[in-house]
């Protein structure tokens, strides 16, 4: 097996205390895109604890490992993981997106550590995740290139553009992730723009793609373990989640794309989370 029961155990709480954190940062921030922050958190999580190639203690070492938040407004989560993971000090957090911080809603490359790529607008994080790709490929370097997508940010279609770019040139030292939530910011995804057959696409744009439980930790080691040892062009995973996924009140509801946190929806949010 691809991960151990006792792993799976030790990230599930990682990522347990990632979401509380996150729900911390929305509160003192008095709003983020707390849903699909929470959505991504059990991938992020297992890359940035398990898999990627890194070393918080030099986050410009050349050969790390890329990761590029293409669906940028998860800043929030983003920011966790990476304060947890030792690149700065969790309390600097406290002034995320007030005026004159480093962090802003989508975090700057040039201001935050372990940030490869600024992100935001979206339909850009794939277009240069395949140049990073391209570039670790012409310079003759082994490091890889992993991207996560939103659903609706599929919509995009500069990512559509880039996935035949990478199909074309057969990166396969990139990897993809779409955090497939079913919701962008005002509704589900097949009443606003249908996506469906989704990994479809991705495999008749010439993606070798895996479709999985985006919250399933053996899932999600198998599909990236095959990622890893895929050379012959990108892999795209497709990992179906729950938009504000750990939050009873915020599951599925895409009134949770964007929100602030009063002191009783934080109490519950954690109270959820096996806190309190
Ligand atoms: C080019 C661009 N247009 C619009 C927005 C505003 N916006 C931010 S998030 C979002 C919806 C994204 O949906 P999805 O990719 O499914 O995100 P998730 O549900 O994973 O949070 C939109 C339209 C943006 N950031 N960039």
């Amino acid at each position: 097996m691809a991960i151990t029961d006792q792993e799976i155990a030790e990230l599930k709480e990682v990522a347990r205390k990632n979401r509380i954190d996150t729900i911390d940062v929305t509160g003192w921030a008095g709003g983020a895109h707390i849903g699909g922050a929470l959505s991504m958190m059990d991938i992020l999580t297992i890359l940035y604890w398990k898999y990627l190639k890194i070393d918080p203690s030099n986050p410009d070492w050349p050969e790390r490992d890329r990761f590029v938040l293409s669906k940028g407004h998860g800043g929030v989560g983003h920011a966790v993981v990476l304060a947890n993971k030792g690149y700065y000090d969790p309390a600097i957090l406290r002034d995320f997106n007030k005026t004159g911080s480093a962090f802003g809603m989508h975090l700057d490359g040039n201001k935050v550590a372990g940030v490869d790529v600024s992100t935001g607008s979206m339909g850009h994080g794939l277009p240069m995740s395949v140049g990073l790709a391209l570039g670790a490929r012409c310079k003759g370097e082994d490091w890889l290139t992993y991207v996560m997508l939103g659903d609706g940010e599929c919509d995009e279609g500069s990512c559509w553009e880039a996935a035949m770019a990478a199909a074309h040139y057969k990166t396969g030292n990139l990897i993809g992730f779409v955090d497939r939530n079913h919701m962008m910011i005002d509704g589900p995804t097949e009443s606003v723009m249908s996506l469906e057959p989704f990994a479809d696409k991705w495999r008749a744009f010439g993606w070798e793609t895996r479709e999985i439980d985006g919250h399933d930790y053996t899932q999600l080691a198998t599909a990236i373990e095959f990622a890893q040892g895929y050379t012959d062009g990108p892999v795209m995973i497709v990992a179906n989640t729950v938009k504000g996924k750990g939050v009873s009140y915020m599951e599925n509801d895409p009134a949770w794309h964007y929100g602030g946190l009063s002191a009783e929806l934080i109490r519950q949010a954690k109270s959820d989370l096996g806190e309190g």
